[in-house]
């Protein structure tokens, strides 16, 4: 480790690094499984980097106390678990501060890496690369540098522009045959590429076969869906064992383990606990592909794979490699096992190491249909709970990844019936998938009144253009939007008592 001064435009920095700072692209190249670099200037914000899909992405305030989920169970829907206790602020592979003067950006050229605020300046740390990208300057134009570095590293997908219609956001778990034949029916003469079959389908998070609601099974679902124009979409956990799941009891010896020989916890959902898949038991990853290809098999080529984090917690693991290449590897082998026409939407996704291997991912918490819920962000700091506030705020934050992947942000909304949003909430979460180019939407035609449908029907075939205005603001097709108030606004969140 050697002290090293690394200039940066107009300004100089002192680093510490093991070897000299390398000119690149729009910045310098330091290296160290370890590094610091000091502040050009006082910085007023920190640019907070979540590690998975819902976690919160932000700009805060330098002095924000740092507010951990208090409940075990529930941390890993939130952020990297690793660091649940960290004392200083700090995101996943990128951080940066701003400045009067400009931003300084510190990203890992790599999968996975932390990068935290201290004191004097920003200091990264990671286990899989050596190489960090430094860089001072406008946002747009350090963020731009370090993803076109980034993806020389990790790859990148090309997506077209894509208009989902999604069984969550109406249905939830609730879902069945005669239900979604309806819906599939209704669905006539609106623009929709996908059709994608939600949670609720399976046996259990873990036995992914059709349950009882689904007599036909899933091959005929999948052919309605085509027969009516549409790709037909899946989603999956395929990462996950329920602790009551015919998966969980037959193979105890696929699920990742703590120090101590327990499973380890990837959240508490389905009304009960659910352990993570060992995707290095290399008969565990050869179920894991079995699973996907025997859907694809089914005639579903648009998968959305969920809760995928699991893959890359930590854990004693049946061949020792870091928990983000054991993730990577086992992705790498699904997207081997399906080939490069089936779209891979991944979610609930740790995100650096999802990049050049899925096609879109998740970059935000889930919306809902209502905007905030306020007792699980004061008193549990979940911002990366379903609540479109908070979805609006990360996404927004997020969607300098674009040149890598496409950026998902979850479901509009343009029914009245069942959703508490208010129409000018709607609007900005509508905005914010036009910005996506991912539109997507979950409501049911028949509970939309005729205007609410015409809007929808507009809304899938409407070709407009987005320009970026600034942080926040966007000109979409010759309006100006500005996602500022909501994306900047500081969370409440009150002290947990002891
Ligand atoms: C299906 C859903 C939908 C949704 C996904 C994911 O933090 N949480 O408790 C939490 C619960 C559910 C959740 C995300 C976070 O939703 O994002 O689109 O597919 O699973 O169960």
């Amino acid at each position: 480790m050697q002290h090293v001064r690394v200039r940066l435009g107009d300004v100089a920095v002192q680093a510490t690094a093991t070897s000299e700072p390398e000119v690149v692209a729009g910045g310098q190249v330091l290296r160290g499984g370890s590094i610091a670099v000091g502040f050009p200037a006082t910085p007023w914000r920190f640019y907070r980097h979540g590690w998975q899909s819902w976690s919160q992405t932000r700009w805060l305030a330098v002095d924000e106390p740092v507010a951990p989920v208090p409940v075990a169970d529930l941390r890993v829907f939130d952020d990297d678990p690793v660091h649940a206790d960290a004392e200083r602020q700090g995101g996943a592979v990128v951080g940066a501060v701003e400045d009067p003067g400009g931003v300084l950006l510190v990203g890992a050229l790599g999968i996975s890496g932390r990068v935290e605020l201290a004191d004097d300046g920003l200091t990264a740390e990671s286990d899989t690369t050596d190489r960090w990208f430094v860089a001072y300057g406008a946002e747009d134009e350090v963020f731009a540098a370090y993803v076109r570095l980034l993806g020389e590293v990790v790859g990148r997908r090309d997506l077209p522009d894509q208009r989902v219609w999604c069984s969550w956001y109406s249905f939830y778990a609730d879902i069945t045959e005669p239900a979604l034949h309806e819906v599939i029916d209704d669905l006539d003469g609106l623009a929709f590429d996908v059709v994608q079959v939600d949670d609720g389908w399976q046996r259990h998070i873990g036995d992914w076969e059709a349950n009882d609601g689904f007599p036909s099974g899933m091959p005929a679902l999948a052919d309605r869906i085509r027969a009516s124009g549409f790709r037909a979409g899946l989603w999956l956990a395929p990462f996950l064992a329920h602790e009551r799941s015919q998966l969980h009891r037959d193979r105890p010896d696929w699920l990742l383990r703590d120090d101590g020989g327990a499973p380890v916890s990837a959240g508490w959902n389905w009304d009960g606990r659910v352990h993570a898949v060992d995707v290095t038991h290399p008969d565990a990853l050869a179920h894991v592909v079995e699973v996907l290809r025997t859907a694809v098999g089914w005639g579903f080529d648009y998968l959305k794979l969920d809760f995928v984090y699991a893959g890359a917690l930590p854990g004693v693991r049946y061949r020792d490699v870091e928990r983000h290449v054991a993730y990577r590897q086992a992705i790498q082998a699904l997207r081997d096992a399906v080939g490069d026409d089936v779209v891979l939407l991944a979610c609930g996704a740790p995100v650096a190491p999802s990049l050049g291997v899925f096609d879109a991912i998740r970059v935000g918490p889930d919306v809902a249909e209502v905007w905030e819920n306020t007792e699980v962000t004061r008193y549990l700091h979940r911002l990366a709970a379903p609540q479109a506030r908070y979805a609006v705020a990360t996404s927004v934050h997020r969607l300098w990844l674009r040149p890598l992947v496409a950026t998902d942000p979850d479901v509009a909304y343009f029914r009245t019936r069942y959703c508490l949003l208010s129409d000018e909430q709607k609007a900005l979460v509508a905005d914010l998938t036009r910005v996506c180019r991912f539109r997507a939407t979950s409501d049911i035609p028949a509970t939309l009144d005729p205007h609410e449908r015409d809007a929808l029907a507009a809304y899938l075939t409407e070709d407009v253009e987005v320009r970026r205005l600034g942080r926040y603001r966007y000109d979409i097709g010759g309006r100006e939007v500005d996602f500022g108030p909501v994306a900047s606004a500081v969370p409440v969140l009150l002290p947990v008592e002891g």
